[in-house]
Parts: C-alpha cells; sequence; structure tokens
C-alpha cells in the first residue's frame, strides 16, 4: 500500500498503540463483514479504554475471495475502517484489534489448527454464517451427511469445516494437556452456542469418545445475540469511504451505527472486559436471541423476499412503500412479539419502532438479495418456531404465511417480470428440481414443504397449515408481492 492508513487518514479516529500491544488470545473464524464491524470493534474499543492486551487472529476457512481478504488486511499492518452510517453523519474509526490472519490456502491447515491450539489462547469464536455449522436447520443437530462433516471424517488432522477445526484444535489441547478453550458463536442461530456445542460434540464423538467426554466436561459454548446491520461491502461503499477518509481501504467496512452483543457468561479461560464496550453479560441469552431473530431478523427475511419480488433492491427501498412498512410492523408486534417471554424491562413496541427506525436509514444500502441467501437455513428460526407457536395457540400468522410463500415464490429463481434470480443456499438444487417438475404453479408448495431439513416433519402434517401456505403462495401468483402485502 502506497499510503499507510494510519498515517494517512483523515477524518477517523485510530488506535493509540501498535500491534506489538496484543497477544493473540481469540482466533475467529469468519472474518467477513459483520466480524470486522461488531466484534473486533468490541474488542477495539475494550483496548481503547482499559489496559488489554486481548487481539486476533483472524482466520477465513474457505474460498479465494476470502484469501484475497486475509492477504488486504497483512498488506494494511491487519487494520481496516468501520464507517458508521447515520442517516446524515458517517463516523469512521480504524479498528486496531487484529495482530495476525490465516487462510489455509496461504499458510496451510496444520498452522491454523496450530494456532488455535496455542497455549495464549483463550476464545475460538465464529462468524461462519448459519450453514457453516454443518447442522440440520430445523433439529440443530450434526448433519452427517454434510459434505465437510465427511471430509472431516475422513482425514480428521485436515478438516474442511469450522467444527472439524474446532474439534481437531480441542484433539490437540487434550493430547497436550493445555487448558480448553471457549467457543463463542457469533451467528444467527437459534441457541447458536447449545447448536455450536451440538455439532462439536457429535463430530468429536464420531472420533473418540475420550475427546468427546473430555469436551463435555471442560469446553463452554456460550450463547449470544449479536445485532448490527453490515451490509456486505460494494465498489461503491468503498469510493465513498475512500473518499472521506482520504486513503484506499479494501479492507474497508460500513454498517449502521446501532450496535447490541449480549452473552452468556460462560467462559472457560478467561475473556476481555467487552462490558467496557457495551456488550451485556447475562445469564440466560436465549429471550434475547428469539426476539431479535424473529422480530428483527423475522420481519427482514419477510421484507428480503417480498420486497425483491416487488421490485425493491434494498430494505430502506422497501420501507418508502407504506404497506411494507405497515405490514413488517404488524409482523412484528401482532405474530412475532406475543410468542416472546421477555424481561421485564423490555419493551417490545419501542423494540419494533427501533427497528422500523433501522431499517429505513437510506444510507445503508442492504439488498434484499444478500438477505434472501440461505432462506433454507434462515426460515425454520425466524418465521418456522413462531408459526408453530400460533398453531399452538390458535391465533393468526398471516404474514408468517406470506413470508413463506414469498420465499417460495422466491426460490423459483425467476421474478414477477420473467427475469432470473440468482438464487444463493445449499438446497438451491432441491428448489430447481421441484420447480422443474411444478412450473410456476401452487402444486409447489407440498414438494417444498416436503423438505424436512427445513420444514421438519410435524408442520407439513398440519392441513390448516398447508391450506394457509397455499393459499398465500396463489395470492402471489394471482395479484404479485406488492399487492399481497397491500392486502394483508
Ligand atoms: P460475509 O459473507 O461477509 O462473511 C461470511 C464469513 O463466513 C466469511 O468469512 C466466510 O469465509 C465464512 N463462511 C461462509 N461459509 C462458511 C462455511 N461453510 N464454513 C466456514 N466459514 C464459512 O457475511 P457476514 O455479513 O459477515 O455475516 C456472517 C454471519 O454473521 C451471518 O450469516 C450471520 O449469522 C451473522 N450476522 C451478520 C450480520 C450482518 O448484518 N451482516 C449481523 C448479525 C449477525
Ligand atoms: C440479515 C442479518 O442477512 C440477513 O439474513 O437478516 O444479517 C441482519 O442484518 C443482522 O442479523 C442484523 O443484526
Amino acid at each position: 500500500m502506497e499510503k499507510n492508513i494510519v498515517t494517512s487518514a483523515i477524518n477517523a479516529t485510530r488506535p493509540h498503540w501498535t500491534a506489538d500491544r496484543l497477544t493473540t488470545r481469540i482466533v475467529h473464524l469468519g472474518c467477513g463483514a459483520f466480524h470486522r464491524a461488531h466484534q473486533a470493534l468490541y474488542t477495539h474499543h475494550v483496548l481503547e479504554k482499559t489496559d488489554s492486551d486481548w487481539g486476533y487472529c483472524e482466520v477465513n476457512l474457505i474460498s479465494k475471495h476470502d484469501a484475497a481478504l486475509i492477504e488486504n488486511l497483512k498488506q494494511q499492518s491487519m487494520l481496516y475502517t468501520v464507517a458508521e452510517k447515520g442517516e446524515t453523519h458517517t463516523e469512521l474509526k480504524i479498528i486496531g484489534s487484529m495482530k495476525e490472519a490465516l487462510h489455509p490456502l496461504i499458510d496451510g491447515i496444520d498452522a491454523i489448527i496450530e494456532k488455535m491450539a496455542s497455549p495464549s489462547v483463550s476464545i475460538v469464536s465464529l462468524t461462519v454464517t448459519e450453514k457453516g455449522y454443518c447442522t440440520d436447520p430445523a433439529t440443530g443437530k450434526l448433519d452427517k451427511n454434510n459434505q465437510l462433516i465427511q471430509q472431516d471424517l475422513a482425514t480428521p488432522t485436515q478438516p474442511a469445516s469450522a467444527i472439524g477445526y474446532i474439534t481437531a484444535a480441542l484433539k490437540l489441547r487434550y493430547e497436550r494437556q493445555l487448558p480448553p478453550f471457549t467457543v463463542l458463536s457469533c451467528d444467527n442461530v437459534r441457541e447458536n452456542g447449545h447448536v455450536a456445542r451440538e455439532a462439536v460434540l457429535g463430530l468429536a464423538q464420531l472420533q473418540s469418545s475420550e475427546l468427546a467426554a473430555w469436551i463435555e466436561n471442560n469446553v463452554t459454548f456460550p450463547c449470544t445475540m449479536v445485532d448490527r446491520i453490515v451490509p456486505a461491502a460494494t465498489e461503491e461503499t468503498l469510493a465513498e469511504i475512500a473518499e472521506l477518509l482520504g486513503v484506499k481501504d479494501t479492507c474497508a467496512i460500513a454498517c449502521e451505527p446501532f450496535r447490541q452483543w449480549v452473552i452468556e457468561d460462560n467462559f472457560v479461560n478467561g475473556r476481555p472486559e467487552w462490558d467496557c464496550a457495551g456488550a451485556q453479560f447475562v445469564e440466560d441469552v436465549v429471550p434475547f436471541e428469539l426476539m431479535k431473530l424473529r422480530m428483527l431478523n423475522g420481519s427482514h427475511s419477510f421484507l428480503a423476499y417480498l420486497g425483491y419480488l416487488g421490485g425493491y433492491a434494498h430494505i430502506s427501498d422497501t420501507m418508502t412503500n407504506p404497506d411494507y412498512r405497515r405490514a413488517a410492523y404488524a409482523l412484528m408486534m401482532n405474530e412475532q412479539a406475543p410468542t416472546l417471554v421477555m424481561p421485564e424491562e423490555v419493551n417490545l413496541a419501542d423494540y419494533a419502532s427501533s427497528l422500523i427506525n433501522r431499517f429505513t436509514n437510506p444510507s445503508l444500502k442492504h439488498q434484499t438479495w444478500q438477505i434472501a441467501m440461505d432462506g433454507s437455513q434462515k426460515l425454520p428460526q425466524r418465521m418456522l418456531d413462531p408459526i408453530a407457536w400460533h398453531i399452538t395457540n390458535k391465533t393468526d400468522y398471516r404474514h408468517l404465511a406470506l413470508g413463506i410463500a414469498g420465499w417460495m415464490r422466491y426460490v423459483a429463481g425467476v421474478d414477477e417480470q420473467g427475469n432470473k434470480i440468482d438464487v444463493r443456499d445449499p438446497l438451491v438444487d432441491t428448489y430447481t428440481a421441484i420447480y422443474t417438475k411444478h412450473g410456476l404453479n401452487v402444486s409447489v408448495v407440498d414438494d417444498l414443504l416436503a423438505i424436512d431439513a427445513i420444514f421438519g416433519t410435524e408442520l407439513p402434517k398440519n392441513p390448516l397449515f398447508v391450506k394457509v401456505i397455499k393459499s398465500a403462495y396463489q395470492q402471489l401468483l394471482d395479484m404479485g408481492a406488492r399487492q399481497a402485502v397491500a392486502t394483508l
């Protein structure tokens, strides 16, 4: 890099320390958009406020694209910019919590496992997307048929999945009689710590019962609720940040000003004082996770499918349509809030209003297409669990039903104008096969509902549920997404 972002950047706050201060105490798997704007920023603020030495080794496990980010971070001395974009004002922060970075394509698999096994490491955290856990989304149990897990089992010391890396590193720590590390999931997965635990224990059990027992007795997997809207960086975002910063930063990321992190305080080998940076440590995170997954992410997915089909490229665009705005609020308050049991101090009406404001922020270009990705991994916790609640309680769930129908219509792979949709989802081949058989016809509903990895086995047996979804799907075929949302 010709110019160093610390010496040349303008308009930005910057670390008052160098990487020498940091010890790698956390290995983070999944150095994507979110981690850079969330956990790494919280850890940066702890460094700002205390004499902490907690730093990260960043690891990306897949794709050449993610290897390029690792290279670029190293070129920038592990420094990068977070742009917090409010409606009218942008705040730039240069983040200084990363010490080093690795990728299997650059450094090899062994180097990563050795790093995770090194005595200074106390936490392995993850943002590897919902599918990175290699679990069955409907049950949260390890999917033994997952291709990456199959590779982990065939060559346990040369794993392919994040779960395989964690298991291999824990095995080394067990054999070397080192203290364990905490596994900290920061993904939008319901009871993410429990899912991570099930997956790691599930894989360890298939390898060695002694290892599994050691993990069970020694390793903790706290649950976390993580929140900050961080759209994927585009050329446009990077150019805008470079303009403000006065220097190009290929690792920069833009996000909203809001951030929240609720963490179960259950660490086996120490942790940073993330509370100094605004994180909340609580005994039970699950109510906060469910609140966020259902109210924020549930309405996000609703807006993503029906917004994309209605011709809206970004979430903030959907908010300019009063019908979508009203529907998102009604979905939150009438169909998600009643399913939650929250501590007294939480006001769900205030939460819903603040979410509508956050979705409206026009300076965040959060693509409906991005949120529509990986629906198979997202629908159970965002929409299907609450639908099951409504069925038990015999209450109305028409917004959720239209959301599911919107997903079904979206995975047809063709929009309302007949243009191709680039559907990204681990189950995309299954959707293609179903649509090839039926075409754009309500008869697809039965075959889509038969995907038990998404819908489980109980819901599709409920005739009323099937009827409600079919009628919502037919409505989308008859009148299109905008009109269907308007008639809600
Ligand atoms: P991203 O696409 O920028 O990064 C994804 C990261 O996951 C990359 O580092 C990639 O290498 C890794 N990854 C993907 N599939 C993997 C696999 N099968 N095994 C191992 N690693 C894998 O996405 P972003 O925005 O960072 O989001 C990641 C996750 O963070 C989300 O799926 C979600 O669970 C969570 N999250 C994201 C928020 C956001 O607004 N972007 C906010 C709250 C949570
Ligand atoms: C979004 C989330 O991509 C998605 O599915 O719903 O990543 C959302 O932006 C975050 O959870 C906000 O914290």
